[in-house]
């Protein structure tokens, strides 16, 4: 990569509020939630609330189609110039959602100089890669519970991949194959990665450090381990107590970049990552037309 798209890179970590911790207090994202559909099934996940992959507990994010994503954004934007990140992170999985690429491509093409950044949870990276590159998606988080599919069949209960459903460690293989086969070429081809991991005690938090050597491996740039939301099949697992995380986040520094001040944003969140403006009250939500 060129000397000047290394730049353009670590501007835009610099402008990142979730890449970079000092600019959270600077610098805000929108998220357009247009990916309603999900192709796995989590443990954790109860489908009529947004994916918990890269979200809070018990809120359902209205979906909107791509044209009124592109309005949202040019009516946040005129109140909130400082946000500098356009992402979508669901309610579902945005790679099972051609609606993605098409908001995508409307935002480029209207506010090219800001950042696109998406979540996923990597089953359809390797071959949806090209499109990402292609609407210009220079930030990507994936979603990675283990690399051990015996651990990992433990946490999704199974996937829909090319029209078929796969349970437990038939499954499982094939998503982490396709998520360290999606992170590595999406690392190579110059896309900066961050991984999210859900805490579950006694399922991976004793794993979590192998996770973390592997992204060292694959150039991952930033980490971020979320505690467990105690739902649907996994609602009878006690959560982990913020010292338990604390303590497995420093397990994995060395290995790679911890992010600790995430905020488990709904899929239709905006502003400033401290003050999430998709709750503000009704009222003002009229007054600027959303
Ligand atoms: Fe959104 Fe996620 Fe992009 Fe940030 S959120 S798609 S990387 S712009 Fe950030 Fe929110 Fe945590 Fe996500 S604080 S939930 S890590
Ligand atoms: Fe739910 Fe997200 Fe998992 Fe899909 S990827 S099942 S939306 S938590």
């Amino acid at each position: 990569n060129s000397p000047e798209f290394e730049e353009g890179l670590l501007r835009k970590i610099a402008e990142h509020p979730c890449y970079d911790r000092k600019a959270q207090h600077k610098y805000g994202r929108i998220h357009l939630a247009v990916a309603p559909s999900c192709n796995i099934q989590c443990n954790f996940c109860v489908r009529e609330f947004d994916c918990v992959n890269e979200s809070r507990p018990g809120v359902t994010s209205k979906v909107l189609t791509p044209q009124e994503a592109l309005e949202k954004t040019r009516q946040v934007l005129t109140e909130y110039p400082f946000i500098k990140v356009v992402g979508i992170a669901g309610p579902g999985d945005p790679l099972a959602n051609k609606e993605t690429f098409e908001t995508f491509e409307l935002i480029k093409n209207e506010f090219p100089e800001l950042t696109l950044c998406m979540s996923t949870n990597g089953l359809l990276l390797p071959e949806k890669l090209e499109d990402i590159l292609r609407v210009g998606v220079s930030t990507l988080t994936v979603t990675i519970n283990a690399i051990d599919p015996e651990i990992q069949a433990k946490i999704v209960d199974h996937i829909v991949y090319h029209g078929k459903v796969y349970r437990g460690i038939e499954g499982s293989r094939i998503q982490v194959k396709n998520q360290l086969e999606g992170v590595k070429a999406a690392v190579d081809a110059g896309i900066v990665v961050k991984v999210n991991t859900v805490l579950i005690p006694g399922i991976n938090d004793k794993h979590v450090v192998e996770i973390a050597r592997k992204l060292n491996e694959l150039g991952v740039y930033i980490m971020n381990i979320m505690p467990l939301i105690n739902q649907g099949a996994f609602a009878n697992i006690e959560p982990p107590t913020a010292e338990e995380r604390k303590a497995v986040q420093q397990t994995c520094e060395p290995y790679v970049l911890q992010m600790r001040h995430c905020r488990q944003c709904r899929a239709d969140a905006y502003g400033l990552l401290s003050q999430d403006m998709s709750q503000m009250s009704e009222e003002r939500r009229k007054l600027i037309k959303i």
